[in-house]
């Protein structure tokens, strides 16, 4: 029976992958400095080792469909909000933005959009089962997609969205404090700490140029520009998913509902979402932190954001890309 949209049905284990990937896997370099989490260097990315064998069970076995949509992004830079975003604006005839039983209401975003590279590795049954549309999610870069994503002649449309790095960097040391008990944030005792799925730039350039190639499939977001202009953002998130909003829906205030049920505040509002946990036991709370642009700069000194700068600057000189909002 097919599941409902973001619902997941249950299935075989796929051990055989697991244990075919990980002798693979012991043999990539080792990186300790993003505790808790082991990462492995794999096509040029730090990739947290737990998820090594979903990304070889994606590659090897997932079947795209031509109406599939996949929210891709770095961890922290706003993945929970376009989950949330995208699910209630393509479900929005099933379960109306503003209906009390909507399922935002009673399932964190993270359960109602399932990362390709983790859902693979319980079950085969978890992608295949679900009704089109399908909307997946991953923090994979673009070259490390199963190959049927990336074809000119496939169907699928990807969406992306970028963060400042700096926030992005404040946000994951937080996260790593608080939801994963580690003392002193993703050090591990070492002094330089690491970010995992990085390095950030690379992955977010990978995405920017081939939303310039192939505007059409990839759609590329900003954070802060959602921040500061969310309903006009959800409006061409729906173009681009297919299912633009129609006068009616326009005159309603359908778009706002959809604003509204996804607020900051309202998802951290909810009981699933103060008390609630995802499928890898980590609490829903702590995806709902303060959910601004800037606040960086209440954690970093100028030197230490002067620094960052200019890392970045060095690693994205001649790309044409840059983080300013309103760039490029
Ligand atoms: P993930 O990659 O682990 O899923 P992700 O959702 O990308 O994390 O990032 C969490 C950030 O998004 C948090 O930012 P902060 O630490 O700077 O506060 C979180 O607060 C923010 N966030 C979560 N939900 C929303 C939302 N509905 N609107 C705006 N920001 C949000």
């Amino acid at each position: 029976m097919a599941a409902a949209p973001g619902e997941v049905s249950g299935g075989q284990g796929n051990g055989g992958v697991t244990a075919i990937a990980e002798l693979t896997i012991s043999s990539l370099p080792l990186e300790t400095r993003c505790a808790p989490f082991p990462l492995r260097q794999h096509g040029g990315f730090w990739l947290p080792e737990t998820f090594l064998p979903g990304l070889e069970a994606a590659r090897a076995r997932f079947e795209p469909r031509p109406s599939d949509v996949l929210l891709a992004s770095f961890p922290k830079s706003g993945t929970t909000w376009l989950k949330a975003l995208a699910f209630a604006t393509l479900n929005r005839a099933a379960y109306p933005p503003s209906g009390e039983g909507h399922p935002l209401r009673r399932r964190g975003p993270h359960d109602c959009v399932q990362f390709l590279e983790s859902a693979l590795v319980v079950s085969d049954d978890m992608f295949a089962s679900l009704p089109s549309p399908r909307l997946l999610s991953t923090h994979l870069p673009y070259s490390l997609l199963p190959e049927g994503v990336k074809a000119d002649s496939s169907g699928c449309r990807i969406v992306y969205i970028c963060r400042d790095p700096k926030d992005v960097l404040v946000s994951w040391w937080l996260f790593t404090k608080k939801a994963l008990g580690t003392q002193d944030g993703p050090t591990n005792g070492g002094n330089k700490p690491m970010l995992s799925n990085g390095p950030y730039w690379r992955h977010v350039l990978e995405y920017w140029a081939e939303s310039k190639r192939r505007p059409q499939k990839v759609l590329f977001l900003r954070y802060e520009e959602m921040t500061r202009e969310t309903t006009s953002n959800v409006r061409k998130l729906a173009e681009f998913m297919g299912c633009p909003f129609s006068g009616e829906e326009e005159a309603d205030g359908v778009p706002d509902a959809i604003v509204g049920l996804c607020s900051f505040d309202h998802l951290r509002s909810l009981e699933v979402n103060r008390n609630g946990a995802n499928d890898f036991n980590i609490k829903n709370d702590s995806f709902y932190r303060k959910g601004v642009a800037g606040d960086w700069a209440n954690y970093l000194s100028p030197e230490m954001a002067a620094q960052l700068d200019l890392v970045i600057d060095d690693e994205l000189r001649s790309s044409g890309f840059s983080f300013a909002t309103g760039g490029r």
